[in-house]
């Protein structure tokens, strides 16, 4: 399949997809709310670390609404925010930055790296591009079951430069599993652009070499990712893979710990900041009549507002129990983590102060 232009599909804002399109942009709006947020906090040191989705909301949330609540995402590094247009509840969701007694996670797992059943979505994988092997053996899975199931795998560019991105593309394209790759092509894999990480840029091709089915769309407008994904969604359900390249830009740091000013022209971002996706949606929407000044004015409170109440809540919790560090390992603990158990609420009961921190 060769390239498609999305310009028509982004003209088009049949009424059925007005609404929908309508609570996309609202997310985004608070995601990007949530992330300009969180980083302040990390700078005041209330939280360690942040991976933010700055730049690439629409990319992120456009094509993750284009899923069915059974459907499953393997997220690469920013796209955390889909479980919440998804359904789970926002507190949960910064108590697992805060790694304390809410985070479902119980603090175990590194910050920004929320997962949950709930709303069927795995981990942000840290280990470039591992997680395309599992979703397309979650998308075997589902398949050889006769299940409907659709597995969304993300990937950054970057990761079209791994051993997975091949092996999944691969396998994907053979057994002709309900799977759509989303790659965020946002030109950078931290310092690194992407025309200096390939010599193939175009990364959409390198679907066609594995027989998958692949384009490139406008990943900041949120209509041309909203409808190209759904029609992705809608092939992959009963039928196969297909690889969408998103091409967007990656406006902030590659995370808290990056100072991107040591390695990228700040022209480049001014230019990028013009098509900014929440300039693009606005734009987009408004022109359509679907988006008012006021409705802007009443999202943007309403984010600030709900964000606010949220930190405020989340940030109230205490660090886990220390005894839930024997939970979820064993169905049935053996009897050598039971013993240690006691002996650290004992311990704990004598000198509970010695909790380090305190
Ligand atoms: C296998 C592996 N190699 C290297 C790294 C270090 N690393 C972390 S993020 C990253 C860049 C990822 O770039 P990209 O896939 O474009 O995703 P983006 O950060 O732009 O969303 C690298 C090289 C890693 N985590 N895993
Ligand atoms: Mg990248």
């Amino acid at each position: 399949m060769a390239v498609r232009q999305r310009e028509e599909a982004a003209a088009s804002l049949e009424p059925g997809r007005r609404e929908r399109l309508r609570e996309i942009y609202r997310w985004m709006i608070l995601l990007r709310t949530l992330d300009e947020r969180m980083l302040t906090l990390q700078r005041q040191g209330r939280i360690g670390f942040y991976g933010s989705c700055y730049g690439q909301e629409a990319a992120t949330l456009a094509s993750a609404a284009a899923l069915e609540p059974g459907d499953w995402i393997f997220p690469a590094l920013r796209e955390q925010g889909a479980m919440l247009l998804r359904g789970f509840p926002i507190v949960p969701f910064l108590c697992q930055v805060f790694g304390n007694a809410g985070d479902p996670q119980k603090g175990r797992q590194m910050p920004s790296h929320q997962a949950d059943a709930s709303v069927r979505q795995a981990s942000w994988s840290s280990v470039i591009g591992t997680q395309l092997t599992h979703a397309v053996g979650a998308a075997y899975a589902a398949k050889r079951r006769g299940e409907p199931t659709v597995v969304m795998a993300y990937l950054g560019d970057g990761a079209t430069s791994s051993a997975e991105f091949h092996q999944a593309l691969d396998a994907a394209g053979r057994w002709k599993v309900p799977v759509v790759f989303c790659c965020q092509n946002n030109r950078w894999s931290i310092s690194l652009p992407v025309d200096r990480q390939t010599a193939a840029p175009e990364l959409w091709r390198k679907g066609l070499a594995y027989g998958v089915p692949s384009e490139r769309v406008d990943g900041n407008d949120l209509v041309a990712v909203h409808v190209a994904s759904s029609q992705a969604v809608g092939r992959a359900r009963g039928g196969g893979p297909c690889l969408l390249e998103l091409v967007t830009y990656r406006l902030g740091a590659h995370s808290s710990s990056d100072d991107p000013t040591r390695y990228r022209d700040p022209a480049e971002v001014e230019r990028a900041l013009a098509r900014d996706p929440l300039v693009v949606g606005r734009e987009r929407l408004a022109a359509a009549g679907a988006w008012t000044d006021e409705d802007d004015a009443r999202a943007r409170r309403d984010a600030a507002g709900e964000v606010a109440r949220a930190i405020a809540e989340a940030e109230a919790l205490p660090r886990p129990a220390p005894g839930t560090l024997f939970d979820d390992v064993y169905a049935e603990p053996p009897w050598i983590l039971a013993e240690q158990r006691e002996r650290l609420a004992a311990e704990l009961a004598a000198a509970p102060r010695r909790r380090p921190g305190e």
